[in-house]
This record gives C-alpha cells, sequence and structure tokens, in this order.
C-alpha cells in the first residue's frame, strides 16, 4: 500500500505551530546585526499567520520618540539598542549589561516577565537569537505569570554538527557515510545539491536546538572533497551563506595530505617549510572568501587515512601546522583522537583497541596550541550501544578537549530502530572521573573542570561534536523519532545539566501538535513511552553487558556473533564454553583499567565493583559468575533478550492506538509503523541468534525453559 507521503519537508521541532503564543503578541526588536534581522524576521513570518504585529527599531533609531512605548507584550533588545518601553527599560536595568562583570557572552541572553510584558536581552545579537528560540520554547508559558529574571549561557561554547556527507558518492559508503536518512542535503553526486531552503532550514533547527558549527563533509576526505579547501570552496562558501543567518559556522574536514594529493607538493609533512606555506595560504583563501569560517576538522593516521605519521612527526606537530595556519583568523583545528591499529592480528592479546587513543594522545598533553581541539569519542572503542567513558576525557589537562557523540544510529539500529541517545549522552557527560562529587565530563568539556592547573588553552573547553543523523529524507532522520537525538545533542551541549527526559518532553511539545479532535495527553504519553527507555530496550536485546560489537560486518546492522571475532579489527568478545568478555584488569588483562583516575581505576579492575552493564567489557568471567543483580551472567542474557523483545513487542501495540485515534499525521504514523515492524523482526532476530549462540556454547539451559534454539 502507497503511505501516500506528502513532498513537503517535515517541519521537524519547528512547526508553524510552535509559533502561535509568539505570532499573536505585539512584539518589539530593538537593536541592529544580521541576526536581529533574523529574530525580527521569524516573529514577522509568526505575526503573518497569527495576527500580531513586531516592530523593529535599529539601534542607530535612537532619538525617533514614541514608537519604542508600545505597548508591547514582549521586547527583543540588544544591550546597547537605545531607549525601551518603560517596563522592559526597568528590566533591563536589572538584568542587561553590566549587572554582571562578566556579561552575557557572544550567545548569552536572559528573560524575565514582569507587568505584562516578557524581555529578552542579550549583548550579542546571536545571544537574541537564541532567546528568540527560548521563547518559542517557553510557548503560552512566556506570556502568562510572571517570570523571575534568569540568566542562560550555553556550558559549551562549540557546539558543532559533523556530517559524514560524501562529496562523491563513495562506492561502498554512498552519498552519506553511516547515512541513514537518503542522500546528502549538501552533496549530490559530485556536486552541490542547491536546494538553498532545506540548507536554510536545518540551518534554523540547528540554531533551535542551541548548536553554532557544522561540518560540510566527511572526515574521510576523499576525492573531490579534497578540493573544498582549493578551487571548490565556493561550494563551501554558498553553504555558509545559508546558514550564517542562523548563527551557525561552517567548518571544513580536510585530507592531511592535501598538498600531495592535489598534486602541488612532493610532501605533507608538517615540518616542512613548504607544506607550512601551503596551508596558510590555502587558509588565507578560505578566510578571505569566507570571514566567519570556523577551521578544519581532520582525521589523521587513521582507518587509512593520511597523517604525520608518515613522515616521522606526532599528531601534536600535524595539528599544530593547521593550527598556525588559522590562527592569524580566530579558526580551529578539531583534530579527532580516533586513531587505533585497523589492521590488528586477532591472534595477538597483548594489543586493546580500547587503550589505544590514550598511548597514542596523552604523552602529547600540552603540546597542542590554543586553537586545537582534541576530539574525542565519548568511549574508548566506537559508538557502542553501551561502554564506559573514555579515560582519554580524564587524562588531558592542559589539552582542550570536545567528546564526540554520535547521533546517526550506525550501532544503534540505523533509524529503523526507536533508540533515543539522550540518556546515554546525559550519562556520559554527568561521569565524574574522579568521583563524586569531582569535576563531570561536561565540565571538562566545557573548560570549567581544571583548577587552573592546565596552561595550555585548556579553559576554553573544546566542547561538543555529534555526527549527523540528517539527510535528503523527508523527515530529515529516516526514522521521525530519530528527529530527537539531533535536538537533545543540541540541547545538552547548551546545557549538560538538563534531564535528557525532560528534554525528550520539550521535543514532543514542539514536534507534535495533536489534533483539535484528539486526546494530547494520550499522544504525549505514548511518544514519551516509547522513546523514554528506548536505548535500554536496545541495549537489551543486542550484545549484552557492554561487550560491543556482535553486528555483522561491513554495513553494521544485525546481529553477527562473531562476524568481527577474528577480524582485524580489534573488537573481540572472546566467547568459550567456559565463558565470555574481555580481561582488560591490571592483573591479568589488558591494563586497561590502568587508563583511568581513582576510583574507577580500582572500580572497573575488581568483579566486586564493576558494574554489571560494562562487567563484560573490563572482565573474562565464566557463564555462571553471579551479577549485582543476583543473576548469573548466562541467565540474564537469557532474560535480557526476551525482555527487549517484549518491550519492543508493547512499543508497536501502543503505536496502533495512536494510529486508531487518529492522533498524529496518517503518513508521519506510516512511516513509524514501518520502521516498527523492521525493529521487532530485527529485535527478534538479535534475540534468537545471541540466545541461541550462549546456549550452544555453554550449554546452560535457560532457567525458565524458553524456547531457545
Ligand atoms: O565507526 C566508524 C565508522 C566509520 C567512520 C569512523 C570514524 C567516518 O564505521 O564509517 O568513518 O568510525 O569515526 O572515523
Amino acid at each position: 500500500m502507497s503511505t501516500g507521503e506528502p513532498t513537503r519537508t517535515h517541519p521537524a521541532w519547528l512547526p508553524v505551530e510552535a509559533f502561535r503564543a509568539i505570532g499573536s503578541r505585539r512584539t518589539l526588536v530593538r537593536g541592529t546585526g544580521a541576526l536581529v534581522d533574523t529574530v525580527r524576521d521569524e516573529v514577522a513570518g509568526a505575526c503573518a499567520r497569527f495576527g500580531g504585529t513586531v516592530t523593529h527599531l535599529p539601534a542607530e533609531q535612537r532619538q525617533r520618540t514614541g514608537e519604542h512605548d508600545g505597548p508591547y507584550d514582549l521586547v527583543f533588545a540588544l544591550g546597547t539598542a537605545g531607549p525601551l518601553p518603560a517596563g522592559a527599560a526597568a528590566l533591563a536595568a536589572e538584568i542587561g549589561p553590566g549587572s554582571e562583570p562578566d556579561g552575557l557572552g557572544p550567545e548569552g541572553f536572559a528573560v524575565a516577565r514582569r507587568d505584562g510584558v516578557s524581555v529578552v536581552l542579550a549583548d550579542e545579537p546571536a545571544g537574541l537569537l537564541h532567546g528568540l528560540f527560548h521563547v518559542v520554547r517557553l510557548g503560552a508559558a512566556a506570556f502568562g505569570a510572571d517570570i523571575a529574571v534568569r540568566r542562560h549561557r550555553p556550558a559549551m561554547r562549540l557546539r558543532l554538527v559533523s556530517h559524514w556527507d560524501n562529496v562523491d558518492v563513495h562506492p561502498v559508503m554512498g552519498q552519506v557515510e553511516r547515512g541513514y536518512a537518503g542522500g546528502s542535503i549538501f552533496w549530490r553526486d559530485g556536486a552541490p545539491r542547491r536546494d538553498p531552503d532545506r540548507v536554510r532550514d536545518y540551518a534554523r533547527l540547528l540554531a533551535a536546538c542551541g548548536m553554532n558549527a557544522l561540518t560540510v563533509n566527511n572526515v574521510n576526505v576523499h576525492g573531490t572533497a579534497t578540493r573544498l579547501l582549493t578551487d571548490r570552496l565556493d561550494d563551501v562558501a554558498a553553504i555558509a551563506d545559508l546558514v550564517r543567518p542562523y548563527g551557525i559556522r561552517v567548518h571544513l574536514s580536510v585530507n592531511f595530505a592535501a598538498p600531495f594529493v592535489l598534486g602541488e607538493l612532493p610532501s605533507a609533512d608538517p615540518l616542512d617549510d613548504d607544506v607550512r606555506a601551503w596551508w596558510c595560504k590555502a587558509a588565507a583563501q578560505v578566510y578571505e572568501r569566507i570571514p566567519d569560517f570556523g577551521g578544519f576538522m581532520v582525521k589523521a593516521d587513521s582507518e587509512g587515512q593520511p597523517g604525520p605519521a608518515r613522515y616521522g612527526r606526532s599528531h601534536a606537530d600535524g595539528a599544530n601546522m593547521l593550527a598556525d595556519a588559522l590562527a592569524p583568523f580566530g579558526g580551529i583545528v578539531h583534530w579527532r583522537a580516533f586513531v587505533y591499529n585497523h589492521r590488528q592480528d586477532w591472534r595477538d592479546r597483548s594489543t586493546d583497541r580500547a587503550r589505544a587513543a590514550y598511548d597514542h594522545f596523552t604523552p602529547l598533553d600540552g603540546r597542542f596550541r590554543e586553537n586545537v581541539v582534541l576530539q574525542v569519542k565519548h568511549g574508548p572503542m566506537d559508538f557502542q550501544v553501551r561502554e564506559p567513558v573514555s579515560p582519554v576525557l580524564a587524562a588531558m589537562p592542559n589539552t582542550r578537549l570536545a567528546v564526540e557523540f554520535q547521533a546517526t544510529q550506525e550501532y544503534t539500529g540505523q533509524q529503523r530502530h526507536v533508540c533515543y541517545l539522550g540518556p546515554c549522552w546525559s550519562e556520559v557527560l554527568r561521569f565524574a572521573p574522579w568521583g563524586p562529587g569531582g569535576p563531570t565530563v561536561a565540565s571538562v568539556v566545557a573548560g570549567s573542570a581544571g583548577d587552573g592547573a592546565g596552561d595550555g588553552g585548556a579553559s576554553a573547553g573544546g566542547g561538543l561534536v555529534v555526527v549527523s543523523n540528517v539527510g535528503d529524507d523527508r523527515y530529515w532522520t529516516g526514522h521521525p523519532f530519530a528527529q530527537a537525538n539531533l535536538y537533545v545533542a543540541g540541547r545538552l551541549a547548551w546545557a549538560p545539566d538538563l534531564d535528557p527526559l525532560a528534554v525528550l518532553d520539550e521535543w514532543i511539545e514542539l514536534t507534535f501538535t495533536p489534533s483539535a479532535t484528539g486526546d494530547p495527553e494520550l499522544l504525549r504519553g505514548t511518544l514519551h513511552a516509547l522513546l523514554d527507555d528506548s536505548w535500554r530496550t536496545y541495549e537489551r536485546y543486542t550484545a549484552p553487558l557492554g561487550v560491543g560489537f556482535m553486528v555483522a560486518p561491513g554495513d553494521h546492522y544485525g546481529p553477527d556473533v562473531d562476524g568481527y571475532e577474528y577480524s582485524r579489527w580489534g573488537t573481540y568478545h572472546f566467547a568459550d564454553r567456559y565463558g565470555v568478555g574481555v580481561d582488560r584488569t591490571r592483573a591479568t588483562g589488558t591494563g586497561f583499567t590502568g587508563q583511568y583516575p581513582q576510583p574507577w581505576a580500582d572500580r572497573y579492575e575488581f568483579l566486586e565493583t564493576c558494574p554489571d552493564e560494562l562487567l563484560l567489557f573490563f572482565h573474562h568471567v565464566p557463564y555462571q559468575h553471579v551479577l549485582h543483580s543476583g543473576s548469573t551472567v548466562i541467565q540474564h542474557v537469557y532474560d535480557t533478550r526476551f525482555a527487549g523483545v517484549e518491550q519492543v513487542v508493547e512499543m508497536v501495540r501502543r503505536w496502533q492506538r495512536i494510529g486508531t485515534a487518529g492522533l498524529v499525521d496518517p503518513a508521519l504514523h506510516a512511516r513509524v509503523t514501518e520502521r516498527l515492524a523492521e525493529q521487532l523482526r530485527s529485535a527478534e532476530e538479535w534475540r534468537d541468534k545471541v540466545n541461541t549462540y550462549f546456549l550452544r556454547k555453554s550449554g546452560v539451559p535457560d532457567a525458565h525453559g524458553r524456547r531457545i534454539y
């Protein structure tokens, strides 16, 4: 049956309905600047729809009297923009510039409501823009009871979406590497896609969840993509022009060997003067064309990408060369820490991929320039459904560190499965590597963890990077619910202490407007129930207890328990007839536990204190080992696989009720229904293959006698 899907792109978390409250009020916008114009235009668009009015008085217009008096329900004002209506002026004096020693910062804003006027103040235009979306999120509440003064500043300065979009279609990876939402919104078959509306809408969505930067191309840079830096720079500039009105800066993934690959120099040695000069010239050209360009992202000496090692140079040498080229213009190098031996011999038990990033990078702490950000995947392996936090994040006090998350669901169901990652990322950000009460990962990457001990610019922090899950699909993300992952990434980058389930509700509230006749509580409750625990549900039917992988090699979708067991990728579970798991202890294993500071170095080292959910990441144990939960490992494997599938069955059932009640757009309902059917099929396949594998290996039957093949 055809789903009869409309062709218009889904508005995600910015449907017109989300602007009803603003659009039906009288708004004054006070200030000058391109982003102030964006605020005005957004409000004007909403007013055209919902009958309100907007008055824009640029800062220069100080003298003209009367107009600023209103009456207004809502005032957006830059601190320096001149006279305000009486009520707003009083609030402005209280919360505006000068009320705090360090002001509101380049993107911060303050909000308050009193005597029937809501006021948003900022020092800079970007702050007003973020303030606008804050008011959108508040909805009607922005115009109800008084709101006490509250200042909002992003915890992280750099909040970047990394696109793994290829310019040319890659023969294996396609147009978007690990993309599960169709083609690229930027590129098609070697050329720009030229869909300006789409790119503008995207920038708007990113701004509305708190992001401020993106890369336009894959970290694996091949073919035409290498030339984005040189003769294809116009294509990058065109994207930058489209996203700039929403405060989004463009960054570029570059090929470390570009001068060599492009045939311009015989080498790409970072200590060679000609190479250094080449990069300086390239950077200068980029900034001439794109004055607010963000910087370079580099995957070097990793999975076949070229890097400084070829010339016997260190990652610091490589990163610093690029940093020096960008420094005069204020650009940043995002240098990825995802470096490991991808040609390992599985017979070699001494090499541990989990150790690699730490072993490569911690000796270089303090040697990176201030405008280098070391970008660290949140776990030591590779975006598995459950991993410990990467110890690198706690081991480089003199380096600006960024944490990298993966919204594209490579290992978490490829946007066919519902898997809301907010709780996973929140756990990472709240993790306290030095023990409870100490600094968290969020404070490390925000640059607020230190005691000033670091002198390498670490206090600036490297922020948060998320690998995009967006494509040219009508719903942006294939699975409409996968939108929530991009949304929560932005919200957590802005405010890492937010409760991910509250963010989920916020996303639901913005995105889904129940039909006038429907039951909004049923809709909201169902959506919440489908997503809130979906990450743990996915974990329950896939690889157990932190052991990871067990996916089909290549496309990484679906179960293949031994798929990577005898491969070169360093991702093993070591199951035999006695037990399973990777011994990463200092006592008898690879010593990885020693990369953590205390108390975790010991907590992970000993069975008595290792958390259940990571047991097989750190230990090889017999099947009859008893977990803290009281269950044996083997029984836990069976129980959770059965439970996980049951939960998916329940999800399907709940979603059917929503359809019968006609609570959502039928096309969206159909899309989710189709994906849930596949999730259920796949979850059953995982359950049966994993259970059967372990029954055959261990010979231990299920205590409840359920069907295992
Ligand atoms: O998880 C792996 C992916 C690769 C990806 C790599 C990386 C872009 O399988 O496709 O390459 O991570 O993060 O660089």
